[in-house]
Parts: structure tokens; C-alpha cells; sequence
């Protein structure tokens, strides 16, 4: 094979995928698209063949804007289709690779994996979950994550997993939201060799939510911690004598599969609710088509299991096919700068699915580490979480893709539950930091506040036109904030993603950010309201005002414009100790860049603080029209506050 079909070609428009690439493609015929606009509901039937079904749906869906019901009267058990489906054929075969932070590595097979499942399903059982209960999980990236998210969804127990760097108030919010009962979470985990407490944190949390009656408990690292009695019980213990064995529980295709909690607009996160047929249906095709996931390839999505794309692309769409997974608990510079490449050398990873936030260190950190370690077992590079701009896509491709790897920039949400827009590795031509094309099956448009189609070039709101299966069934006991949310800006039947896009000539989406107030802190999402209202719940803060600032490295940083109580001192003091108190109520992940002091904010007339003006301070942009602020002469003043900050 020459060297040139072994490279992406660059043309006028972009990088065509390698030939070689296309012609071992799963998807390698545009005809698909046409298909699939053509008769969705066709098409989506067609993958849901994919999936093992104890009963098969009697209609692919049903569709009273803006709910959607998919595969209606199917049933079918997701941790069944994750593990028990291949064991006729790879029983043996490798499903999780491990690698803990200080080295050490667990393996295990697909029987294995399902042995573990089982036992943790038992324990559940034995406890008196029932299907229906909701789970708590509070763990870091550890075996004991997936077997306990796959235990759940054996026993049809909706899980509901917490970042585990999220601070134990996050977590009782949650529970709290949840009304749940039961709490997996360990002793402590590594992060940058130390050790995280996590079990301590669980106890400070839980004490003021009164909900949890049980708490399993893996022992990860070892630290001392406190277990109380008759509320906690040790994971190891609970195993010791537990079978194997447990009939996975026939879901409808509409059960709840698991609640995800994301930030909004409001000071409470909301719990997305997803279903079961429609989200297995998609995230097996998409991880498939998408990643072109072949039998022998070791895939590693960097992913944590308390964000969505740890759900979907780690767990249920990479396990529903059968693949080898890697699965890393630690921080990329631990002991190194070249952690990562190191794992891809060793574990022979061939897929690498990480964000742009990581993409953008490991350029500032520069290419000599990457050049230490052979890692020309990749074949297909990923991206997600946000947009990545055009520098760091070609660095990316260039680097670790050796120029050879297809790059795939996958836009999606916790919303949307699967990749939206995305190239498809086999046939799409790429451009650097468009995400490309809806995949087939999906329809979105870029509309005006109107919700006409702008023109091609120019600014306007994200939407999808067609409901997909496995979009958000609702806001976890909040209806009406669903239909608020997502709905009301348009019809009532095209779906607000709330990002901000445009089209370009070719039709290619650009996902420029959010346009509402969730600020995405290195691919974390956080919402500004959440924020503010942790800061005003400090004796000292009478009002804050939280946006988020363009940032080279994590994409966004968080600038909170404060106004403090009347005798209350400014100081660096109170920074510090503001910052340390966002810090410990929301998670470190959270920490705000700037705390900016000021006596007052711009607010309307009605005293509602404007982020919108805010946020263009923060960024050294024209706020636009101030005239009917309160007090226009605020912004001076802040945009001097801030301009000082910037060249101090
Ligand atoms: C998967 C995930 C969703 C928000 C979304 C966007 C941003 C995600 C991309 C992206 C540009 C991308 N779920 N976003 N992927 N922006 N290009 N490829 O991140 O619910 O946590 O966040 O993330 O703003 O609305 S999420």
C-alpha cells in the first residue's frame, strides 16, 4: 500500500477519509443517509435488530410532541444485552481492561464481568431493591462502577450516578431529588496520588438529606474511614456469598434505564430521564457506526461514568458490542505528562474517544511526550464535549492521529443520550472543528428566534426537527421544566439543544457554545444559577452573578462577579475563602478563576441580574444595547474591574 492511501488526502473542502480506511469501513456507503431521511422509523428498526429482545415492539414509535414513545410493547433487559448476549461467542474475550492510577490492573473477561454483575445484583435484591427504586452511585472510574450500573439495570433499578468529584451537598441534592435509598460509593480514590475521601464526604453529605438507608462500600484504597452501623456495609463483604447467577428482569422498552443529572438554568440540576429500548437501540448503532468498532479493537473513551458520555460510550454502547474496553481512573500527568500514551502503547489501543479540554493540555504540554511511546495502534481518534477549535483538531490529528487516523468531533447531550452530529469515520469528509453532519436518522437545523432556517454563514440557535429514541423522556418530577427546557422556545415539537451553531455552504454544522447560562468548564457542565446560589448562600455574598470566560485551555473558566454584604471588607482573604467554599460545595472541578468584587451588577429594571452583559465583560466583548439597565454606568465600571484583572 502506498503511502498516499494510507494518508487523509487534504482537498479544498477537508481531510477525505484514508481509502484503506473506507474500504474495511462498517459504514462506507453514503447511500445510508439517503435511506434513512427517507423512512427514520425504518431505518431505526432496522439497528433495532442489534439488540436481543424478549418480545419485539409492536410500533417503532409514537409521537405527541413533545413526548416520544419508541419500540412501544418491546421488551428487553440492557445488562443483558451488555454482557449474557456475548457470551456464545466471547465468553473469554477481554471486556474491561483496568488500570488504577498507581499501576495496578485488573482484568475481566465478558463471563467474568457477568459473574460480578450477577453477585452485585443479589446484593441489591437482597437488600430489597425492587425495579423501579432509584440507586445512587457516588464512584470513581473502578471496576465497581459498571458492575454496579450494569447490577442495576439487571434488576431494573433506574441508577442515577454522581460525579465522584462532586461534593457530598451535590450528592444529597441528588439524592434528595432522586428519593433514593440506596448509595454505592468506596472509601477514597487517587487522583494525582493522593487520596480523595470520598466515603467522608458521603457522610458530611448524607447527614442533612435523612433519605439513604444503605450505603455499599468498596474498599478501594485502604484510608480509614468510619462505617456506621446498620446503615454501612462493605461491597466485599456483601459479595462473599452471593451467586452468580440472577434472571435479568424484562423491562418494557419505556422503563426508566437511569436518571443523569445535569446543570440548567436554574439553581437545581434536573434529572434527565432515558428509557431503555430506544437508548440501547442507539448507542449500540452509534458506537458502532460512529467509532466503526471492529471485534478486534481496544477501545478507550476517557470519559467519567458521572457524565453522560461515560453512559453511553463506555458502558452501554461499547459493551452491547462486544468490545474490549480500557478503563483508566486516573489523571493524564500522573506520574507523567505521557500517562496516556503509555496506556495506548501497552493496551494496543486502537479507538481513543477524549475532549477537546484534554486535547488542548496535552498540546501545551507539546509533542515530544506523545513521541516517546509507539501508539500507531490507533486507527480512529475522537472528540467531544465541546467544540474543539481548529488548531487543536489538526494538532490532534497530526500527533496522535499520525495523519492517518479519522478524526470524529461528536456533538451531542446528556439530552439527547446519543451522538447527533458527527462524521461517520468511512465517509464523511472532515473539516477542522465543524462536527460535520447530523448522523443518518437525525434531522437539525439552525433556526432564528423565529424558528426559521438562517441562511448559511450565519449565527443562530441549534434544533432538532425530528424526535430520535433516545432523546429525554422528561425532567425527572419536573414536567413542566422539561417542556420549558427544550420545547416552548419554538413549537412544541422541535427540539431547543441550547447551543448556539451556524451552517456552512456545504451544510456542515459549526457548534459555536451555549447560548443559555450553562457554563462548560473543561467539558464539565455546570449551570450559572447553581453557582450564584452556593455563593449567595455565604454570610458574607448579598448577590453574585456567574458566567463563563472564553478560555484557551478548558474552553471556559468561571468569573464570578460578586457584590458583598453591607460591611463586609473586601479582601484577598475573602476571595480565597470563597473560592475554597464554591470548591467544597460544588466539586474541585468547579473551582471559579476570578472572583471579581463590585458593589452592584447589571440588572434590569426589575432588579433580575443580566448574565448576558456580564458574560460579555467577562470576555472583553460589547455588551450591546445597556440603555435599560438599572443603572447603565455599572458596566464601566465592571469592564475596568475586569480589564485591571486581565493585565494584573
Ligand atoms: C456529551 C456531552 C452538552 C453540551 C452541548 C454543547 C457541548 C458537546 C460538543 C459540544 C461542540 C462538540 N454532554 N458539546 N459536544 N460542543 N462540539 N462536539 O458533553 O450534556 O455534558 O454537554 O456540550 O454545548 O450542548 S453534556
Amino acid at each position: 500500500m502506498g503511502e498516499k492511501a494510507n494518508q487523509s488526502q487534504k482537498d479544498i473542502t477537508g481531510f477525505r477519509p484514508p481509502e484503506d480506511f473506507v474500504r474495511n469501513a462498517i459504514v462506507n456507503d453514503p447511500d445510508i443517509y439517503r435511506r434513512a431521511e427517507e423512512d427514520p422509523e425504518s431505518f431505526w428498526e432496522e439497528n433495532a435488530g442489534g439488540i436481543e429482545w424478549y418480545r419485539k415492539w409492536d410500533r417503532v414509535l409514537e409521537w405527541e410532541p413533545p413526548h416520544s414513545k419508541w419500540f412501544i410493547g418491546g421488551k428487553l433487559n440492557a445488562c443483558y444485552n451488555c454482557l449474557d448476549v456475548n457470551l456464545d461467542q466471547h465468553a473469554d474475550k477481554t471486556a474491561i481492561i483496568w488500570e488504577g492510577e498507581n499501576g495496578d490492573i485488573r482484568n475481566y473477561t465478558y463471563k467474568e464481568l457477568l459473574e460480578e454483575v450477577c453477585r452485585f445484583a443479589n446484593v441489591l435484591k437482597g437488600m430489597g431493591v425492587k425495579k423501579g427504586d432509584i440507586v445512587t452511585i457516588y464512584l470513581p472510574m473502578i471496576p465497581e462502577v459498571v458492575i454496579s450500573m450494569l447490577a442495576c439495570a439487571r434488576i431494573g433499578a433506574p441508577h442515577s450516578v454522581v460525579f465522584a468529584a462532586f461534593s457530598g451537598d451535590s450528592l444529597a441534592t441528588r439524592i434528595g431529588n432522586a428519593n433514593s435509598r440506596v448509595l454505592i460509593t468506596c472509601d477514597g480514590y487517587s487522583r494525582r496520588g493522593k487520596i480523595i475521601e470520598q466515603k467522608n464526604k458521603v457522610d458530611d453529605g448524607i447527614r442533612s438529606c435523612g433519605l439513604i438507608d444503605q450505603v455499599i462500600v468498596v474498599r478501594h484504597m485502604g484510608n480509614e474511614i468510619t462505617m456506621k452501623d446498620g446503615r454501612d456495609i462493605w461491597w466485599h463483604e456483601a459479595m462473599e456469598n452471593s451467586d452468580s447467577s440472577c434472571e435479568p428482569e424484562v423491562m418494557d422498552s419505556e422503563d426508566m434505564l437511569f436518571l443523569m443529572y445535569t446543570s440548567g438554568t436554574t439553581g437545581k440540576p434536573k434529572g434527565i430521564v432515558h428509557t431503555t429500548g430506544g437508548y440501547m437501540v442507539t448507542t449500540q448503532t452509534t458506537t458502532k457506526f460512529v467509532f466503526d468498532l471492529k471485534n478486534e479493537d481496544i477501545y478507550w473513551c476517557t470519559a467519567d461514568c458521572g457524565w453522560i458520555t461515560g453512559h453511553s460510550y463506555l458502558v452501554y454502547g461499547p459493551l452491547s458490542n462486544g468490545t474490549t474496553l480500557v478503563i483508566y481512573e486516573g489523571a493524564p500527568d500522573y506520574p507523567d505528562k505521557d500517562r496516556y500514551w503509555d496506556i495506548i502503547e501497552r493496551h494496543k489501543v486502537t479507538i481513543l474517544y477524549t475532549a477537546p479540554t484534554a486535547i488542548r493540555t496535552f498540546m501545551k504540554w507539546g509533542a515530544s511526550w506523545p513521541q516517546m511511546h509507539d501508539i500507531s495502534t490507533l486507527r480512529l481518534i475522537g472528540s467531544v464535549g465541546e467544540p474543539i477549535n481548529p488548531g487543536a483538531w489538526l494538532w490532534y490529528h497530526e500527533n496522535i492521529g499520525m495523519g492517518r487516523c479519522p478524526v470524529v468531533d461528536t456533538w451531542w447531550q446528556t439530552e439527547t443520550g446519543m451522538i447527533m452530529i458527527s462524521p461517520l469515520p468511512g465517509i464523511t469528509t472532515t473539516k477542522p472543528g465543524s462536527a460535520t453532519l447530523p448522523i443518518p436518522g437525525i434531522k437539525a437545523a439552525v433556526l432564528d428566534d423565529k424558528g426559521n432556517e438562517v441562511a448559511p454563514g450565519q449565527d443562530g440557535y441549534l434544533a432538532i426537527l425530528d424526535p430520535w429514541p433516545s432523546m429525554v423522556r422528561t425532567v425527572f418530577g419536573n414536567e413542566e421544566r422539561f417542556i420549558e427546557t427544550y420545547w416552548i422556545k419554538w413549537d412544541n415539537k422541535t427540539y431547543f439543544a441550547g447551543d448556539g451553531a451556524k451552517k456552512d455552504e456545504d451544510g456542515y454544522f459549526w457548534i459555536i457554545g451555549r447560548v443559555d447560562d450553562v457554563i462548560k468548564v473543561s467539558g464539565h457542565r455546570i449551570g450559572s444559577a447553581e453557582f450564584e446560589s452556593i455563593l449567595v448562600s455565604h454570610p458574607s455574598v448579598a448577590e453574585a452573578g456567574v458566567v463563563g470566560k472564553e478560555d484557551e485551555l478548558r474552553g471556559e473558566v468561571i468569573y464570578s462577579y460578586v457584590t458583598l454584604k453591607s460591611g463586609i471588607e473586601e479582601s484577598n482573604e475573602l476571595k480565597k475563602e470563597l473560592t475554597a467554599y464554591a470548591e467544597k460545595n460544588i466539586g474541585p472541578f468547579a473551582r471559579p478563576r476570578q472572583i471579581i468584587f463590585s458593589d452592584d451588577l447589571p440588572k434590569t429594571r426589575s432588579g433580575k441580574i443580566m448574565r448576558r452583559v456580564l458574560k460579555a465583560i467577562a470576555n472583553e466583548k460589547d455588551p450591546g444595547d445597556v440603555s435599560t439597565l438599572q443603572d447603565p454606568a455599572v458596566v464601566e465600571m465592571l469592564k475596568e474591574k475586569t480589564r485591571m484583572l486581565e493585565s494584573a
